[in-house]
Order: C-alpha cells, then structure tokens, then sequence
C-alpha cells in the first residue's frame, strides 16, 4: 500500500522535473484581433513553433466559442462533434500532446467565415531547437574554461545555449536533491 503512495510522490516529482526546465509560451490567437471572423489563423500561426505546455488564449466577445476537433471536421468545418468546446469568453488551451490540433468558432457559419485554427504541436519545449534526437548534457572539458568550440554540427542558428543549459541543470539537480530526500528514509 506504501509503494503507491511512494510511486505517486515520485510520478509527481518527475513531471514536475519534466516541465520546470520548459519555459512555455503563451500565444493569444490572431494577437489583437482575437478570436473573429474574416481573420486568416493560417497566416498567424505562420513562423510560430508550437510545444507542449504552450497555451493557446482566445480572446472574443459573446457569440462564439472555441471548439477542438478532428482534422476531418477542420477541414469541412462539420460541427457538432466537438471534442471539447468553450465559450467563456477567455478561453485558455494548454496543449498537452504533440502533432496537430484543430480548433473551430462553434456556431454556425463562423468557421466558414475563417474561425477555424490548425496548431501542429511539437516535443520539446522551444528552449532548444532540436539538434538532434539525443538530449544528452554536454559536459565541457574541465580544463578549458574560457574556449568554447562551436563544434557542433548545427546550420540552423548561431546561438549557442550555455546560458539557457545552467537554469536546466541547477533545477535537475534540485530535482535530484529533493529525490534522495524522499528515497532515504525508505532506504
Ligand atoms: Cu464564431
């Protein structure tokens, strides 16, 4: 009976050390023209990466909603099949899974007029522009402090990320601390 509440503390430990290291992005849907009519979402989500534990603000008046549906149903704006739908006015999506999610205004006509928004969600949070698909921490040769070799094999930007690494790595570390903190009395 004690391991499941050991197991829980731990699941809830490395989610917690999952997500720290992420800095989410919070995007208002179509900046400051919202959630409306006549607006082209495609356009908006252009040059923007989408991650999970990003969320998604909908702002709009009464009279529409925010409904997550299938792509086919994006695609025919076909309602009533809505997985889920909101209409408070202020609607915010925290995307949780990768790969592509589709939202349409629920009433009728409006998707058609343009309310419809396709958000294809990526792993990683946009801390890192994915170098490649081994996340591994580069530790840096203890005897040279000051030459740092650009090396790596990245054509895509210049920034180099030490600056963003240390954050990442003092709170997997606290992660870790607060681990063995609870592992040892068990022990
Ligand atoms: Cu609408």
């Amino acid at each position: 009976m004690e391991s499941n509440t050991v197991a829980g503390v731990l699941i809830t430990i490395l989610t917690l050390c999952a997500v720290a290291p992420s800095l989410a992005t919070s995007y208002t849907v179509g900046d400051t023209a919202g959630w409306t009519t006549n607006v082209d979402y495609s356009t908006w989500t252009k040059g923007k990466t989408f991650a999970v534990g990003d969320t998604l603000v909908f702002n709009y008046p009464g009279g529409h909603t925010v409904d997550e549906v299938s792509g086919t149903d994006y695609s025919s704006c076909a309602l009533g099949n809505s997985i889920s739908t909101d209409s408070s006015g202020s609607t915010k999506i925290t995307l949780k899974t990768t790969g592509p999610h589709y939202y349409i205004c629920g009433i009728t006509g409006h998707c058609a007029s343009g309310m419809k928004l396709a958000v294809t969600v990526t792993g990683a949070a946009s801390t890192t522009p994915s170098t490649g698909t081994t996340p591994t921490t580069t530790t840096p040769a203890t005897t040279t402090p000051t030459t740092t070799s650009p090396s790596t094999t990245t054509s895509s930007t210049i920034n180099s990320s030490p600056a963003t690494l240390s954050p990442t790595i003092a709170i997997l570390f606290s992660c870790l601390a607060v681990f063995k903190l609870i592992l040892s009395p068990l022990a």
